[in-house]
């Protein structure tokens, strides 16, 4: 990282440089069938902090791989984080009205079609991981198998997306034990956080030391960020979440602060930050922004 440059300008010019890869990488409203590529692009092209491509980015340049070497992977990873954004939010499941500051996927386009568009993107992303190329354009047909596996295992039910999502609609109104609450978060947030650092590493050409290292990385961050949100759930607005807040207080489900209290949830979110600036240091390479990422997770005000 060039000294003058901040953690802020970073995330903002690299999430505006993802933004604009969505836009190309997302079926164009005129193509039919026009409903479904309307409610996809809804819902990807809102005003999500991109976390996860931004995470891609970082770890990859951090060890030397170009930004549109690693672009794909970063837009696949987010199509799926909003997939699961608009599947978490149908009556189903959180029964929510706000994502993003608007009207969620099924207020906007109804049931049928919200479900569509989730599928559509979790698809799609799919078929973009299958699309990466070494620098010189040619298919780099082993980094896009690894990468594949990688994101499906995360996006996936053991220790995964999807896993977690299920434990956490079956402990809803349970006291749970520490064990199980971990569980939840490390699955539901943070296994695709994970995978997202180290699928950066993989795109560059890290060895496996590094990729071991970016992955106790992002374990600790992903799991710090679910602490944190579950903090910001009790302590925030809705506009400055833009979703509705006091949800998992609502539905009495598993958080940390509802187990722990809120300092005791903030002094775990700090521990896990501090561990995984202490293992990303040892990478040797510049990982000043990976660091500040860390940071970031906790400090966020949404
Ligand atoms: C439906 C398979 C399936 C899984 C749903 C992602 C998820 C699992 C649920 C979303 C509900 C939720 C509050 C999850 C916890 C943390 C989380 C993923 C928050 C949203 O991520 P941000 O803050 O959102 O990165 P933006 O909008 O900035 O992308």
């Amino acid at each position: 990282m060039a000294p003058e440059l901040s953690v802020t300008a970073y995330m903002a010019r690299r999430a505006e440089e993802v933004n604009a890869w969505l836009e190309t990488l997302t079926p164009s409203e005129m193509v039919p069938p026009q409903i479904l590529h309307r409610a996809m692009r809804y819902s990807l092209l809102g005003t999500g902090k991109r976390l996860r491509p931004i995470l891609v980015l970082a770890s990859g340049e951090a060890l030397g791989g170009s930004v549109d070497e690693l672009m794909p992977a970063a837009c696949a990873i987010e199509m799926i984080h909003c997939y699961s954004l608009i599947h978490d939010d149908l009556p189903a499941m959180d029964n929510d009205d706000l994502r993003r500051g608007r009207p969620t996927c099924h207020k906007a386009f109804g049931e049928a079609i919200a479900i569509l568009a989730g599928d559509a993107l979790l698809t799609r992303a799919f078929e973009v991981l299958a699309s990466i190329e070494t620098e010189g354009g040619e298919p780099d047909y082993a980094k896009q198998v690894r990468v594949i596996r990688e994101v499906a295992a995360a996006a996936g039910t053991v220790e995964a997306l999807i896993g977690g999502q299920v434990a956490d609609i079956e402990n809803e109104k349970k006291q749970v034990s520490d064990a199980t609450l971990e569980y939840i978060h490390r699955s539901k947030t943070g296994a695709m956080i994970r995978a997202s650092v180290v699928v950066g590493g993989i795109i560059a050409g890290a060895s496996e030391s590094q990729i071991e290292k970016l992955s106790e990385y992002g374990a600790r961050i992903g799991l710090a960020f679910q602490v944190a949100d579950d903090i910001l759930d009790v302590t925030s607005t809705s506009e400055q979440l833009g979703k509705t807040p006091g949800k998992d207080q609502a539905a009495l489900k598993a958080t940390y602060p509802a187990i722990h209290g809120i300092p005791a949830s903030e002094a775990r979110a700090e521990q896990l930050v501090e561990e995984a600036i202490r293992i990303i240091s040892g990478l040797e390479a510049d990982t000043a922004i990976l660091q500040a990422i860390a940071r970031f997770i906790i400090e966020r005000r949404s």
